[in-house]
């Protein structure tokens, strides 16, 4: 079945032509429940939908489509543990990392549920010790700094989540990640650090990644410029990683190893022994508050029918605008600081599950697949990109993010950022008419001309779809609750386009021929079986090329 051959993709696309015509502004003049009837509520988050062109017609028929694409079957069958990642023939079983202690699963006569509690109780023993002090640094001195290194999914949770709930740090440990092959990475976090008291974890899944092993290399290498002795090194790597024999190849004590699983994707991994620098950063019961947060969220979305179910309403509002309006593009805009990181995390959850052109049948789709995400922090996307937002003629749907409570009160500071949140997405909605714009500019007192020249500029055509995502306060528990809920609406969107989200050929190419050309780089010979453009910057290079120390 192609759905956008389907009956309900067929409905949706005569749909949108009446939709077309209808402005927000008018539907929340006809109804003012319309807040109440397009909002909902759970683990933690509030979704206000309602600023979204759509009627209860258009909920009715998205939830067709969803329906059509068999949603609710294939969510079964991820939870299940069936191997949905059809071309890695591997289940998805993220949500298993996060199920509370009694639950059980058993995967092909694996008892998987046993190995994720081992996994933990490896990790709560060891944040125990390193977080109290118990284990100490070469010297004898306690553990004062952690580094990740690691890069993608080993990186990009574990970032944004240290980052995002810094005020539930207990303290006594900094947290630092190191994931760019650009040496000024890896050079400039160990500025900061002392070999006595610093802590290594090389996150990688696979343990093959070049950027992370050779920023391990590095690491390493500095540290024994430091210890000298290299039975020093157990006390200051560990290693989180599938792969034993690569880990002991590399000289980590396997003692030092957090093992997870290959049913764990890179980019859902930091609900596993990944978030081990989330664990020493926060301590273990907070990093448990994280898990309890986004087991919540699972909850919701395995048990509420699909109209009262918050990941299902965002993929399908996405599916709405990406399909039927072709808009390509989503922005997330978090109203909260600490959330700086997460348009940059939402990038690779998003992009690299959905950005796909073939269907899990191998066929090239005829319809687009996941949008471009990005955005940054409010209020400061609104001095940089919201012209954009507001009155370029594409039009580009945008999630907010907000806590009510600030975990920073400061005067006003709190108040004000709650007020542009609002009044962005009501100016996004509403606009402003030429009408209205005239009106404004003769009681400001300009002269016709004036006005007829500068109206066009001041108009804001509106109708600009916006969700607001409303958090209690942002803590580990509502923050693995907006994570799961993201994690699972880009698995509802890939379900409708009928695309593996589970997989990332698309990464492969530029690896490869990235290996041949470093060769090449460092080679004496004229290089010349490129494209002469390839060619000439290899060349160029070449020439420029510093000797490594
Ligand atoms: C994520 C991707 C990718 C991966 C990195 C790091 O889903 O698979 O981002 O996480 O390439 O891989 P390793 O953890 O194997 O080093």
């Amino acid at each position: 079945m192609n759905i956008s051959k389907s009956a309900a993709w067929n409905s949706l696309q005569l749909h949108n032509k009446e939709i077309a015509s209808l402005s927000m502004r008018q539907l929340f003049a006809d109804d003012p429940a319309r807040s109440e009837r397009f909002s909902l509520q759970a683990a933690g988050i509030m979704l206000d939908y309602s600023k979204n062109r759509i009627t209860d017609a258009t909920r009715t028929l998205l939830m067709d489509l969803a329906r059509t694409a068999e949603v609710e079957e294939k969510r079964e069958r991820m939870f299940g543990g069936d191997p949905i990642n059809i071309t890695e023939k591997r289940a998805v079983l993220h949500t298993a990392l996060r199920r509370p202690s009694g639950y059980k699963l058993v995967v092909d006569g694996i008892d998987v549920s046993a190995e994720v509690a081992d996994v933990l109780d490896q990790m709560k023993s060891f944040c125990d010790r390193v977080v109290s002090g118990n284990w100490t640094g070469y010297t004898g001195k306690r553990i004062a700094d952690v580094v990740n290194i690691g890069i993608g999914g080993s990186d990009l949770g574990p970032y944004m989540v240290t980052e995002a709930l810094k005020p539930f740090a207990h303290g006594a440990i900094r947290a630092h990640f190191v994931s760019n092959i650009d040496g000024t990475h890896i050079t400039e976090t160990l500025k900061a650090l002392d070999p006595e008291t610093s802590l290594f974890i090389i996150a990688s899944k696979t343990f093959t990644t070049q950027e992370t092993l050779t920023n391990a290399l590095s690491a390493r290498k500095w540290f024994l410029g430091h210890a000298g002795d290299e039975r020093h090194i157990a006390r200051h790597f560990a290693a989180v990683s599938t792969n034993r024999e690569k880990v002991a190849e590399f000289g980590i004590d396997l003692s030092n190893m957090f093992r997870f699983w290959d049913w764990v994707g890179g980019r859902y991994s930091l609900w596993s022994s990944i978030g081990l620098s989330i664990a020493l950063f926060l301590g273990f019961d907070r990093f448990s508050e994280l898990l309890a947060g986004g087991c919540a969220m699972d909850q919701h979305f395995l048990l509420a029918p699909l109209e009262e179910n918050i990941p299902v309403i965002m993929a399908m509002l996405g599916v709405w605008y990406n399909n039927f309006f072709q808009t390509a593009s989503h922005a997330v805009i978090p109203y909260d600081q600490y959330l700086h990181r997460f348009p940059a995390y939402l990038q690779q959850l998003d992009m690299e599950s959905n950005g796909k052109r073939v269907d899990c049948s191998g066929n090239i789709v005829d319809y687009a697949t996941g949008p471009v995400i990005w955005g940054e922090p409010g209020t400061n996307s609104q001095h940089a990109f919201f012209q954009l937002l507001h009155q370029s003629p594409a039009f580009i749907p945008a999630d907010f993010i907000l806590p009510l409570k600030s975990l920073n009160p400061l005067g006003e500071h709190h108040d004000m950022l709650v007020a542009n949140c609002f009044a962005q997405t009501e100016a996004l909605m509403k606009g402003k008419s030429a009408e209205e714009a005239r009106r404004e500019l003769e009681s400001a007192g300009y002269d016709a001309a004036s006005i007829a020249m500068l109206a066009p500029h001041k108009v804001f055509p509106g109708n600009r779809p916006t969700n607001t995502l409303v958090l209690d306060e942002l803590n580990p528990f509502t923050l693995g609750s907006l994570i799961a809920l993201y994690e699972h609406k880009v698995f509802v969107q890939g379900v409708v386009w009928q695309i593996n989200s589970f997989d990332q050929w698309g990464v492969e190419l530029g690896k490869q021929l990235a290996k041949a050309i470093l060769p090449e780089l460092q080679g004496s010979l004229d290089v010349t079986g490129h494209d002469s453009s390839t060619n000439a910057l290899i060349n160029r290079y070449r020439k420029s090329r510093q000797k490594p120390d």
